[in-house]
Formats: C-alpha cells, sequence, structure tokens
C-alpha cells in the first residue's frame, strides 16, 4: 500500500516535472513572478477587484509607472507571468495573463485572457502596471539563507509601500523564518500597515498571519519549498521597518532547537 502510494506520488511529481520542470533547482508547478519585462499586477488596499479605471491608471501612476499595452503584458506572459486575477491595461481592456491551463482559472487557456475593452469605466477590477525601473522592494529568492527587510531599512519604511518575497528552495525542503527586528505601524488589527506571511507561493491561499506593532514575531516554519511575505504600508505614519532571516533545510526542522546557535550564548 505504501509501495503503490510512492509510485503514485512519483508518477504525480513526474507528470508535474514534465508539465513545468525545474528552475533553479526549484520544482515549479505554479509560476508567479512578482515583476516580468516591467510588467506586475496590483490589486487595490481594499483586496480583489476595487479599482476603476481611473483608480487603476492612478495606481501605476503612483509607482512611476504606466498602464501596461497589451503587448507588454503579452511578452510578460511569455516570460512567465501567471497572475489568475483579471486587471486594467492600457486604454481601457481587461484581462490577465495565463501560462498553464488550470480548470478553475483561464478556461483553460493559455495566453492574455482577454475580456476586451469596457465601454463601462467605473466596473472594478486588478491592474496591471508597466515600470521597467520600479524599485527594488521584494522579489523572487532562491537562496538557502537570506536577510529580508523592509524597503530602506535600518531608516524607516516610507508610506504606501507594496512588497512581495517570493521564497522558493530546493523541492523537499523547509524555510523557517526568524524574525531580527520588527517595528511596524500599530493598530489593533493591522489594518494601517502590515507584514502577511503565507505558507504558499502566492498570497491566495496558506494565509499564517499578519503582524504589525512592535513585538518580535516567534519563528515560523513552512510546510513544504515556498513561502510569500507580503508589506503593505499606508499613506501615513511609518516605523522602524523589520528585519527577518530565513534559512532552508533538507530534513524537517525541530522545532524546540533555536535556528541560531548563538541565540543561546547570551
Ligand atoms: C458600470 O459598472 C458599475 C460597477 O460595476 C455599475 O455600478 C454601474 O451600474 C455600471 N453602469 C452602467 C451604465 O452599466
Ligand atoms: C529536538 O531538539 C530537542 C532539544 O535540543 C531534543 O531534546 C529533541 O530530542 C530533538 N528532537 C528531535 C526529533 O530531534
Ligand atoms: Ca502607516
Amino acid at each position: 500500500m505504501r509501495l503503490f502510494g510512492l509510485i503514485w506520488t512519483a508518477c504525480f511529481v513526474l507528470e508535474e516535472t514534465q508539465a513545468w520542470g525545474y528552475r533553479n533547482g526549484i520544482l515549479h508547478n505554479s509560476i508567479w513572478l512578482e515583476q516580468a519585462a516591467g510588467v506586475y499586477h496590483r490589486e487595490s488596499r481594499k483586496g480583489r477587484y476595487h479599482l476603476t479605471y481611473l483608480e487603476a491608471k492612478a495606481v501605476c501612476k503612483f509607482e512611476g509607472g504606466k498602464l501596461a499595452t497589451y503587448e507588454q503584458l503579452e511578452a510578460a506572459q511569455q516570460i512567465g507571468l501567471h497572475v489568475c486575477s483579471a486587471g486594467w491595461f492600457d486604454r481601457g481592456r481587461v484581462g490577465y495573463p495565463i501560462v498553464k491551463a488550470g480548470a478553475n482559472c483561464g478556461f483553460g487557456k493559455i495566453g492574455i485572457v482577454d475580456y476586451g475593452y469596457r465601454l463601462n469605466k467605473s466596473e472594478r477590477w486588478d491592474v496591471y502596471c508597466y515600470n521597467p525601473t520600479a524599485k527594488e522592494c521584494g522579489g523572487v529568492l532562491t537562496d538557502q539563507q537570506r536577510i529580508i527587510q523592509s524597503p530602506g531599512y535600518p531608516e524607516e519604511y516610507e508610506d504606501e509601500q507594496i512588497c512581495y518575497w517570493h521564497i522558493r528552495v530546493r523541492y523537499g525542503q523547509q524555510i523557517r523564518l526568524r524574525f531580527l527586528d520588527f517595528d511596524v505601524e500599530d493598530d489593533s488589527v493591522c489594518l494601517a500597515d502590515y507584514l502577511e506571511i503565507y505558507d504558499s507561493y502566492d498570497d491566495i491561499w496558506g494565509f499564517v498571519g499578519r503582524f504589525c506593532g512592535d513585538e518580535l514575531p516567534e519563528d515560523i516554519i513552512s510546510s513544504g519549498n515556498v513561502m510569500t511575505l507580503k508589506f503593505l504600508s499606508d499613506s501615513s505614519v511609518t516605523a522602524g521597518g523589520f528585519q527577518l532571516e530565513y534559512l532552508a533545510s533538507d530534513v524537517p526542522f525541530n522545532t524546540s532547537e533555536p535556528l541560531s546557535p548563538q541565540l543561546t550564548n547570551d
């Protein structure tokens, strides 16, 4: 029975491998690049599908970019941008880029799922911006160990920041986050500024927690080889920011042991 299970798993993994392949030693069964060829996806602070066309334009402009054109979105899709959320792009068109056909996304289509030019510009969608010189904030991290910090750290972070870090280590590994410093504008439900952690490739599944204030969060260990961190700050009041370290491991982490031996030496 166990052998059967193993064979089944092996076949499944093989099938996935053929569909996606390894890149940087990581098995991808989902590709979600924060930024591809200068194109990136944004949603409203209020969540998914909240932006009118004018608001969508303003979101891109705020970050020094513009609405992406169809050609830019297509170029990004061709190098792997896959986002399962419809957004405005240039001239009032709405659509999204799909790399892998799925039952729940894109109607089985690969390429740009195009809802066309919208007559009603008050409809609410997400947005696809284009900015080839966007400030470094977030990214896809594949190192075995690395420090992640809020933009500008150790200076205070600025208002209106949106950063996504996608950690992807080798298939079969786990990731452990350890917080070194934490100071994010405090409010009782972390609505103003926050850091969110997901045990997943994206910020849709695997929600672990939302953090603000100045209490150091406990270590967080992933269940698989990927994790996503999302940092948002609103339009007023900043704070010292945060710094954390992640570490990948081939064997499951022993949660009763401290991450770093130095910690026990004081
Ligand atoms: C345009 O879309 C908005 C939001 O979906 C809706 O409230 C409004 O009634 C629509 N206007 C027209 C003319 O269809
Ligand atoms: C985990 O670490 C603790 C403390 O070092 C040790 O007592 C325990 O045996 C370890 N557990 C495993 C499964 O290795
Ligand atoms: Ca703030």
